[in-house]
């Protein structure tokens, strides 16, 4: 008998079946951003990343160039078990001979490169216009700026990215979730609020007045209490981008980012809440520590419950989930592996938890039994569902640093 034999029977007595687990984990796809390979540069511009984010570290071998960035996030995928979709910043235009196109005027042939990317892996594309790292940005302000002639700019980019997005939902055949997020703020109180946000909410209507196919382009607005420099006040808040989304939600989505909210609230808590509004929602997992700070997503208790209340709630086909996060300071391919398997642990673990009877107790008012099943489902054996689901997917359960290091000692090393 293997473990995994073992581990399966003694689900089974939970009501458990595994086998149907490793199923359906295997095609929830998890959408890899691309901006933790080069620490959210991208292509387009000289400089560092700029705009109320920021990462931190020097770590060596970061990609400098598309070929490098589409040469490690290969290695990356490589080792991800799972479904997958990659994740675009419009700052990862790919130009060729020469050519360059500003923001306003980019084109789906910019995004070529990414569409071959995608076809090679079976994979479809999510989309992110760039509103940070450039010098359109006027005091810190894009889509809410108080001049016309910059919000027009972020308007035309906007628009841009809604024709990409839907060139690569018809070239991939899979819906490009494309999410609106903007670092538009002040730094300290401003005299108004509802200014900044009046124009952003126009902005982003004359964004979404580009004709698209909902079925395909899945616009979204993602909201953010605060970043670095925008202390006091946030145009695109909690309470701004919900209302957006709710007034609009036949042509776009909330997008929920769980470093953006303060620190005694969750997303695990929010994604029940406006599953009984809206259709489909979309999510950044990251992981904050005292603030947005964007750490690798790692198996922690708010993964796990982000997954538990997707699966719990039935709505697999209803959250499409991303990973947003970058760190600087450690071997990048690892970051984006360990993150990945992370949130891909978190939905195996969801989906291996007998949320049935669970449900049943608390129905029930049975609270006592409710909280001893609820913790002796944390002692099952995941590990070796773990170690079977890496299996059948066809990649190292553990130990894959190894396999990284390797990378980094031939090819990341010489990026000098
Ligand atoms: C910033 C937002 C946003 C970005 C990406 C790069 O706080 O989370 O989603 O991280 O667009
Ligand atoms: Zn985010």
């Amino acid at each position: 008998m293997t473990r995994y034999d073992s581990a399966k029977e003694i689900f089974a007595r939970y009501g458990v079946d595994t086998d149907a687990a490793i199923a359906a984990c295997r095609k929830i796809p998890v959408a890899l951003h691309c901006w933790q390979g080069d620490d959210v540069i991208g292509f387009d511009h000289e400089g560092g990343l700029t705009g109320g984010i920021q990462t931190t570290g020097n770590y060596p071998g970061r990609a400098r160039n598309p070929e490098e960035l589409l040469a490690d996030m290969d290695k990356a995928l490589s080792m991800m078990p799972g479904a997958k979709k990659i994740n675009v910043h419009a700052c990862y235009a790919i130009f060729e001979d020469g050519e360059f196109a500003d923001r306003d005027a980019l084109e789906p042939r910019h995004f070529k490169k990414w569409v071959e990317f995608a076809k090679k892996h079976g994979v479809g594309i999510d989309f992110n216009p760039t509103f940070f790292s450039h010098p359109r940005v006027k005091d810190g302000l894009t889509l809410s700026s108080p001049d016309k002639a910059t919000r027009d700019f972020w308007i035309a980019h906007g628009k841009a990215c809604i024709r990409i997005s839907s060139y690569f939902a018809e070239e991939t055949g899979i819906p490009c979730v494309m999410n609106i997020w903007t670092g538009d703020g002040y730094k300290d109180i401003p005299a108004d609020r509802m200014g900044p946000r009046m124009r952003y909410k126009e902005s982003i209507d004359a964004i979404l007045s580009e004709p698209y196919d909902f079925a395909k382009v899945k616009p979204c607005v993602e909201s953010k209490v605060f970043g670095i420099g925008v202390e006091a006040f946030t145009a695109g808040s909690a309470e701004f981008s919900l209302s957006y989304a709710a007034k609009n939600a036949d042509k776009c989505l909330p997008l929920m980012d769980n470093g953006h909210y303060h620190p005694t609230e969750v997303v695990s808590d929010k994604i029940p809440a406006l599953l009984c509004f809206f259709d489909e929602i979309a999510l950044h997992v990251t992981r904050g520590i005292r603030w947005d700070s964007d750490h690798v997503v790692i198996l922690d208790d708010e993964t796990k419950e982000i997954a538990q209340e997707i699966v719990r709630c039935g709505a697999l086909d209803r959250v499409y989930i991303a990973l947003d996060y970058f760190d600087a300071s450690i071997n990048r391919i690892s970051a984006w592996v360990t993150g990945f398997r992370s949130m891909q642990k978190a939905l195996l673990v969801a989906l291996c938890t007998p949320a049935d009877a669970l449900r049943a107790l608390q129905d029930e008012n049975a609270m006592s039994r409710k909280m001893v099943l609820m913790e002796d489902v944390k002692m099952l054996p995941f590990g070796d569902v773990w170690e079977e689901y890496c299996r059948v997917c066809g990649v190292a359960a553990s130990g894959y640093y190894d396999e990284i290091e390797a990378y980094e000692k031939d090819v990341l090393s010489k990026r000098a």
